[in-house]
């Protein structure tokens, strides 16, 4: 197989969740109403370039990203498709993304003022983004807004193609801010002369649980992944949905310790009594952070404890009993009793599903089914 690797650690990406995702969102919204797949943090860790692919194959239209350099990327790579620079870009850039037909995030009169020095004959499509409560990107005042739109009609060469905003608290089961949010967005828009053709405001919990039609666009991230952007609204969510990564690795040593023997750096875990005891090999320069310390993981279909400090480059669970060397241990995902969620793993170090995934680095391989097989492994370090 081309692009192979020679670890006994791995990730695996179900693209055709990643579609079943996208289709299940498109069954909630109107049909007017167009997906953008949010594909920024090397897609949440799952992989750029293949996230990217099967999402515009199963339903997304357009792409976004964080920064210009994963849009360039993208471009690189061959996509045709609208990307969205959702984070703010230096105006000397403008050019670039133009010519690239990028669009770009705009917050500000003085970008505006600064980037028409930048643009030659191309078109650079704009995004106005409206800051009504997140605190983070985007114009305050409308009455900015408004300036913007003038601004740009009287460039050739800027075009406001969109106008958004971004919710706080979608994913809060109390939607007081969220409906003061979008009460503010309405305002902002009456401020235009000329309505944008997209206007867009929600993320995953946006899109699945509020209303939509006063808009065109949504930004699909974290569901597309397979995850409930929080647990406050699993049981609100009105489609199911299916996890699109799995992290696997396979036992390399297995030993008995006899009981008081010590293991990892700092001695810390001693046998309570002769255990078994297997090295894996992933540690926390693969985003096996030293925090999983605790965490069990599936030893075949048994729960395992990680014992002992989290290594660079390896770990240590305490078997049930001895296993073979080579026994595949699910860190996420399913077997066929049990299974693994991210959510487990953010709960087990207080952070959210979000950081677990993007904390899984470019060293692990990532290996892609597609139709019931294999269609791609990927290997960063070929
Ligand atoms: N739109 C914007 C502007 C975003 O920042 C994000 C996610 C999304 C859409 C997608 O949200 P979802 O993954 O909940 O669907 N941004 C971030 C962030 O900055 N930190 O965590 C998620």
């Amino acid at each position: 197989m081309k692009n192979e690797f020679h670890r006994d650690t791995w990730i695996e990406v179900d693209l055709d969740a990643i579609q079943y995702n996208i289709s299940q969102l498109s069954n909630q919204l109107n049909r007017d109403t167009l997906i953008m797949a949010v594909v920024k943090a090397n897609a949440y860790g799952h992989g750029y370039l293949e996230v990217a692919e099967a999402a515009l194959e199963g339903g997304a239209e357009w792409l976004a990203v964080a920064f210009l350099d994963e849009a360039l990327f993208l471009r690189k790579h061959g996509f045709t498709a609208p990307i969205l620079v959702l984070g703010a870009t230096r105006p000397e850039d403008a050019g670039l993304a133009a010519a690239n037909h990028i669009r770009l995030t705009v917050f500000s009169i003085d970008w505006i003022r600064s980037a028409r020095a930048f643009l030659d004959t191309h078109i650079l499509n704009i995004h106005l983004k409206t800051d009504t409560g997140m605190g983070r990107l985007g114009f305050t005042d409308p009455e900015e807004v408004a300036e913007a739109e003038r601004l740009a009609s009287d460039s050739s060469n800027l075009e406001v193609e969109g106008v958004y905003t971004h919710f706080a608290t979608a994913d809060e089961l109390d939607r007081t801010y969220a409906d003061q949010q979008h009460e503010r967005f309405l305002k902002v828009l009456d401020v235009f002369q000329q309505k944008p053709p997209m206007i867009h405001a929600s993320n995953s919990a946006g899109a699945f649980l509020r209303d939509n039609s006063a808009f065109n666009a949504v930004r699909f991230g974290i569901s597309m992944y397979g995850l409930v952007p929080s647990g406050d609204i699993r049981s609100e969510m009105p489609a199911p949905l299916k996890p699109a990564l799995s992290l696997y690795t396979k036992m390399v040593q297995v030993k008995k310790l006899p009981k008081g023997e010590k293991v990892s750096y700092g001695a810390t875990y001693t046998a309570q009594q002769d255990e078994w005891i297997a090295t894996l090999p992933i540690g926390y320069a693969d985003g096996w952070i030293r925090q999983m310390q605790g965490f069990e993981v599936l030893a075949g279909e048994y729960r395992a404890e990680i014992v002992g400090r989290v290594c660079m480059d390896q770990c240590m669970i305490r078997l049930p009993f001895e296993m073979k060397e080579g026994t595949v241990v699910t860190l996420v995902g399913e077997t066929s009793e049990d299974c693994i969620l991210l959510d487990d793993i953010a709960a087990h170090n207080g952070t959210i599903h979000y950081e677990s995934a993007c904390l899984l680095t470019a060293r692990v391989p990532r290996v892609y089914r597609q139709n019931g097989g294999i269609s791609k492994v990927f290997n960063h370090l070929n």
